[in-house]
């Protein structure tokens, strides 16, 4: 009954979730576009996040975000750059940096994800292993606007490695969210690889025992964790795994919307 239910109940969901982001406008005046930033572990699946919305949206397999092979668990995204990925025709861009690594040397710094929240860094800028960006860079931005801003940041962990995650990189994720608990920029997490834990049909039941974990470790709110599974294997189109991420990629427009909606009111009062 369950799985008869799930067949009817997905495919009816599915079709106005997506019609409805496909003529979102964003409120807040002079912002082009809802900035994400996703970070997390190598090999958490970054990558996949972005491929697999592209892929919803403009509805062919998506491949050129690389992902690193599972074999080696290494990160492809070694040519650290800040680079933006569009999704169709939806007003948002994501950038996807390379994971954050134990070693305080490799992987990109935390004060650049920082500078980068604040709206300090470039599209395309590469980050430099052996310094973060400052002031003295010719590309720094030196007064960024609403729109340079990271509008909503993105937590991404792997379901199936929560409990193997180094205490380093929690507390390198820590220090991000908490300098963007600072700025006032919302945030959520990205739970994926959920059908490396349980088989789809037991998803709901089964991924909470992995939401409450990944909440303890991380100090994240339970209702701010999504469980996704990303396009891996899958050539087909798979409805249950479309669904799950529209609804974590609804979440994210919208908190990203109400931080420019916020923000942009806050200017106008000032001004
Ligand atoms: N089974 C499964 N594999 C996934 C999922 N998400 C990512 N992967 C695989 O995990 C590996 C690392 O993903 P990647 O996107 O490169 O991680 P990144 O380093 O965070 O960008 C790749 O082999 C992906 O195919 C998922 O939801 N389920
Ligand atoms: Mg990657």
């Amino acid at each position: 009954l369950v799985f008869f239910w799930f067949l009817v109940y997905f495919p009816i969901l599915f079709s106005p979730m997506i019609s409805t982001l496909k003529s979102f406008k964003i409120t807040g005046e002079n912002v082009r576009e809802l900035r994400f930033l996703l970070y997390g572990p190598v090999g958490a699946g970054k990558s996949s996040i972005i491929n697999t919305i592209k892929s919803i949206f403009e509805e062919h397999q998506y491949i050129n975000c690389l992902t690193a092979s599972a074999v080696t668990g290494d990160s492809f995204t070694r040519k650290v750059s800040f680079e933006k990925y569009n999704v169709g025709n939806v007003p948002v861009t994501f950038y996807d940096v390379m994971g954050l690594e134990k070693d305080k040397l490799k992987g990109v710094h935390t004060e650049d994800i920082i500078s980068a929240l604040k709206g300090h860094v470039p599209n395309d800028y590469t980050f430099k292993e052996c310094a973060p960006i400052d002031e003295d860079n010719r590309y720094y931005i030196l007064k960024p606007t609403l729109n340079d801003q990271i509008h909503c940041l993105v937590s991404v962990i792997p379901a199936d490695k929560i409990s193997l995650m180094d205490e380093e990189v929690i507390q390198k994720m820590k220090d991000i969210r908490a300098a963007a608990s600072k700025l006032g920029i919302p945030q959520v997490l990205f739970m994926t690889r959920v059908d490396q834990v349980c088989t789809m049909t037991q998803q709901d039941v089964f991924t909470l025992k992995f939401q409450n974990n990944c909440s303890n470790r991380l100090g994240v709110p339970l209702n701010c964790i999504f469980p996704v599974k990303n396009y891996s294997e899958e050539i087909k189109s798979d409805e249950k795994l479309n669904c799950m991420m529209l609804e974590a990629f609804t979440q994210i427009v919208h908190s990203a919307n109400d931080f420019v909606k916020k923000n942009s009111n806050e200017k106008k009062r000032v001004e």
